[in-house]
């Protein structure tokens, strides 16, 4: 077996972060939309994660934000004129539309692909898919520049194959590694891949509250992409969960080696899947770990509102593994005595963290949607663009570049401001040479 490492690519938090209130099913969203955001500080934020991440011996690289608002996107809407000008009458004439197109949404990267290792793939190369993200407008306009990123880094060919999003139309969506997981005996070996799906793209569905997000032809089409097919298991979403509101699985559970943690609530049919899950991985060597949660030690409006499974399940190096957790998870009693008690037992989680990622939170983003996980070998790593990968320098560098540039408030009527868009653009030129990205944006080519 070749060794491999798990390195999470994180969003780097946009300039234009702020409440729109734009996601239903996303209950976070929508009860925070119209507040006042601080763009600086979810951005350092998220830096800090990462820094601790780093330290704790997880490689860790990022994913830049997306230019926002998206002149483009605006044009394609039918406004005209000087590129402030656009965003000036977005604002006057069309400020819902201007908020889809200002979300700076592409920092839940969880959300951006999903991802194949090598060790999973028929011709052994790492697969990637970007998400279609088509069931919010918001999101749907991220994955031809999320395609292009990816592109950028991951570009050497003898290691890295990329495909198109999943084609949309009606209930086609795809929401890429937040409804993805892999377990493993160790990252390096062939792991075993779990869609979660939320319902059928052609399937009707009558009177939820809240409607899922992926469709199982989404999820199986990537898996016939990806060359998993023999190592996969389907599994679906409960209409219970959806309509609490986990919108993505990984609000209600994540996978880490050969551990499964998840709500009880969180699928239909679970022995059915598990059973599938057990016969696979007994095929490939190891035994699989369902590590569950009960509803009456966790509530799921308690899991839905503390990210308690939204937490980031991490392999460390000297052996057992970490959660990392949102502030949130602590602050809710039975998650905190939950996470107490896990590391206390026998169990595989030897440590947990606790981390203030409000600003993200308050959208409904997690730990674990801040991160796209990317197992690669020595050889993989080797053959990336090295400036998006991290160390101590570049973390303090990011965060001088936050400070110089990010607004500390930001709220609806701040968007159409043409000054935004300069500032906006003043700092992603800066960002592509301080992460070696050449002219990846619109606006500069
Ligand atoms: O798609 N929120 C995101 C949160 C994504 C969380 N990701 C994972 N669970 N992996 C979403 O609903 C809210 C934007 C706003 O309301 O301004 C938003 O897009």
């Amino acid at each position: 077996m070749t060794q491999a490492v798990e390195v999470n690519f994180d969003g780097l938090v946009g300039p234009t972060h702020n409440y729109g209130g734009l996601s239903v099913g996303n209950v976070a969203s929508m009860a925070s939309g119209g507040g006042v955001s601080n763009p600086k500080a979810a951005a350092l934020q998220g830096l800090q994660k990462m820094r601790a991440l780093m330290n704790l011996g997880i490689p860790q690289g990022i994913l830049p934000p997306h230019e926002r608002p998206f002149v483009p996107a605006l044009r394609a809407m039918g406004f005209t004129g000087s590129d402030n000008e656009v965003v000036a009458a977005g604002g006057k004439r069309a400020p819902v539309l201007l908020r889809n197109t200002s979300s700076a949404s592409a920092m839940w990267t969880a959300n951006a692909a999903t991802i194949s290792p090598s060790s999973d793939t028929e011709d052994g190369r790492v697969h990637f898919t970007p998400a279609n993200l088509a069931a919010m407008y918001h999101r749907s306009i991220e994955h031809p520049f999320t395609a292009r990123v990816l592109k950028t880094i991951f570009a050497d060919e003898a290691h890295f194959t990329h495909h198109g999003a999943i084609p949309t139309g009606g209930a086609m969506g795809d929401e890429g590694a937040a409804n993805h997981g892999r377990l493993c005996s160790e990252h390096g070996a062939p792991g075993l891949e779990l869609f979660v799906y939320g319902r059928s793209a052609f399937e009707q569905l009558d009177r939820w509250r809240f409607l899922p997000r992926q469709a199982l032809e989404a999820s199986q089409a990537i898996a016939k992409a990806h060359g998993v097919t023999d190592s996969t298991v389907f599994i679906r979403q409960s209409q219970k969960a959806v309509e609490a509101g986990a919108f993505h699985n990984d609000v209600v559970g994540v996978t880490n080696g050969t551990t499964l943690l998840y709500h009880e609530d969180a699928y239909e049919e679970k022995e059915v899947a598990f059973d599938a899950i057990r016969r696979k991985a007994e095929g490939m060597g190891f035994e699989p770990h369902f590590l569950e949660v009960s509803a009456s030690d966790v509530p799921l409006e308690d899991a839905i509102r503390s990210y308690l499974f939204n937490s980031q399940l991490v392999s460390l190096p000297q052996g057992g593994m970490a959660l990392i957790l949102p502030g949130e998870a602590e602050a809710t009693s039975s998650t905190r005595a939950w996470v107490a008690n896990a590391v206390a037992g026998n169990g595989p989680i030897t440590e947990a963290h606790y981390f203030d990622l409000n600003q993200s939170m308050k959208n409904g983003g997690g730990p674990a949607c801040l991160r796209l996980r990317v197992v690669l070998t020595e050889a993989e790593k080797a053959a990336i663009g090295p400036g998006v990968l991290l160390d101590e320098e570049k973390v303090t560098a990011l965060e001088a570049w936050v400070t110089r540039h990010y607004r500390d408030r930001l709220e609806a009527d701040d968007l159409g401001d043409p000054y935004l868009l300069d500032e906006v653009r003043a700092a992603l030129d800066e960002l592509t040479s301080l992460v070696g990205l050449g002219s990846i944006y619109d606006f500069q080519r």
